[in-house]
């Protein structure tokens, strides 16, 4: 059970909104900072900050050994069979280019196909375009079910022997379902198909286990699971990670160079060319260690009551439209949805206006907006310091929202 004075952790969530004690329901985007992960950047740059790898001087020893203590509690944390399958990047976007410029440009050829769903964001969408663009290759796109997740029917079917490399969202930054990935995976790897899980979505919220799923490569980002922003993971299997070639070269990547030519380190060294984010990686380390001490099974439990209670209680406002099922399990802590005859923004301008901070947009998914016959929607996320009081705020100045736009524009025509 989580205590609702884990609040008092993040000196953010004390900030007033509009004259309104702030309600942050925009975790999606990006989650808050505890004190811990604050007071760790803090106390590198006071106490420890150097370079890294590079120098034989103590405070250059101790800077590299925290940021290795970061990268090997980052492996633990999805359970990576060592330190080495962990590259640290700038976001998830970054990883996933990674994976698309420095690995599948290497293997795709003409005719081969990429399987991915309509589901994706475009950091997971656009970089797979550029790939079959510049190979002549395929890109196919899985439909979702009813509830949101994965049709697995059309999933069997789009994956084929052609199928050189599957991408797919652990969770949907819109739908906010689960999907499959170890079952999809298990249908990749049939057809000598490489699998690759954004887990932007997921790595915040859910226990994730880089083995069981059989992933060759997850990305994920440190700045929506308490960490700084710029500081993002890669992983990989150790034979993907040997087979990935570098696309950014000069110190800390090489072993030797010579006027015409170089030779590089052993991953992940050789995929992280210059100055790293140092102090992002050790800050990202206080997060890991922040969300293990609560327990990521316990986070998921909590955002699944929250969930729960937020999508019945809308359930009860007429005019209120739920994008998938309404069924909370399939939200994993995401309710996408709109209000008939108010345009997303307005809602979400009035929402704020209340104090209440969600997103209105396309969320970086339009292949998705398309895919739902929507332009744009309003989308609550929660986090392990939301409580039951926070959602009840949430359906209270919905209600408001609603009621404030019914006298307005009484007979107004619907504008979505
Ligand atoms: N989604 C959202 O509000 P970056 O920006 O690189 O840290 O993460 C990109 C990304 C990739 N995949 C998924 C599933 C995501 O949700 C995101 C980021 C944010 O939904 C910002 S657009």
């Amino acid at each position: 059970m989580i205590k609702s004075e884990v609040k008092t952790d993040f000196p953010i969530l004390k900030r007033m909104v509009n004259g309104e004690p702030m309600v942050y329901l925009d975790n999606a985007a990006t989650s808050q900072k505890p004190q811990s992960v604050i007071d760790k950047l803090t106390d590198y740059y006071v106490s420890t900050n150097a370079n890294v790898h590079r120098g034989v001087s103590t405070i250059s020893v101790q800077a590299t050994d925290e940021y290795e203590a970061a990268r090997s509690a980052t492996a633990s944390f999805i359970n990576a069979p060592s330190s080495r399958n962990i590259v640290f990047t700038r976001s998830t976007t970054e990883s996933l280019n990674w994976i698309a410029s420095g690995y599948a440009d290497n293997v795709i050829q003409p005719g081969d196909e990429i399987v991915i769903t309509v589901a994706e964001h475009h950091s997971n969408i656009v970089p797979w375009q550029q790939v079959a663009k510049r190979h002549h290759a395929t890109l196919k796109y899985v439909t979702l079910a009813a509830n949101g997740q994965i049709d697995m029917a059309d999933a069997k079917q789009k994956i084929t022997d052609r199928t050189k490399i599957v991408s797919i969202n652990q969770v949907s930054n819109v739908m906010g379902a689960i999907n499959p990935v170890t079952q999809i995976s298990e249908i990749a790897h049939q057809h000598g198909a490489v699998m690759v899980v954004d887990a932007a979505q997921s790595a915040p919220h859910i226990p994730i286990d880089v083995q069981a799923i059989d992933a060759d490569f997850l990305a994920f980002s440190g700045h929506k699971m308490l960490g700084p922003t710029g500081i993002g993971v890669l992983y990989g299997k150790a034979e993907r990670l040997a087979e990935m070639q570098p696309v950014q070269f000069g110190g800390e990547m090489i072993d030797m160079v010579t006027q015409q030519t170089a030779t590089f380190q052993p991953a992940p060294l050789k995929f992280e060319a210059g100055t790293p984010n140092i102090a992002g990686a050790i800050g990202l380390h206080a997060a890991i260690d922040y969300l293990n001490q609560i327990g990521m099974a316990e986070i998921h439990r909590h955002d699944q009551e929250l969930t729960k209670r937020c999508i019945d209680k809308m359930k009860q406002i007429p005019g209120i439209i739920i994008y998938g099922d309404d069924d909370p399990v399939n939200h994993n802590g995401v309710v996408t949805f709109n209000v008939a005859g108010i345009h997303p923004h307005d809602v979400a301008t009035g929402l704020d206006m209340e104090g209440i901070e969600v997103r209105a947009g396309h969320h970086c998914a339009q292949p998705l907006m398309n895919y739902i016959g929507v332009e744009s929607t309003v989308r609550v996320s929660f986090y392990f310091y939301n409580s039951n009081a926070d959602v009840d705020r949430f359906i209270k100045a919905l209600e408001t929202v609603k009621e404030f736009f019914a006298n307005e524009f009484d007979e107004a025509e619907p504008t979505i």
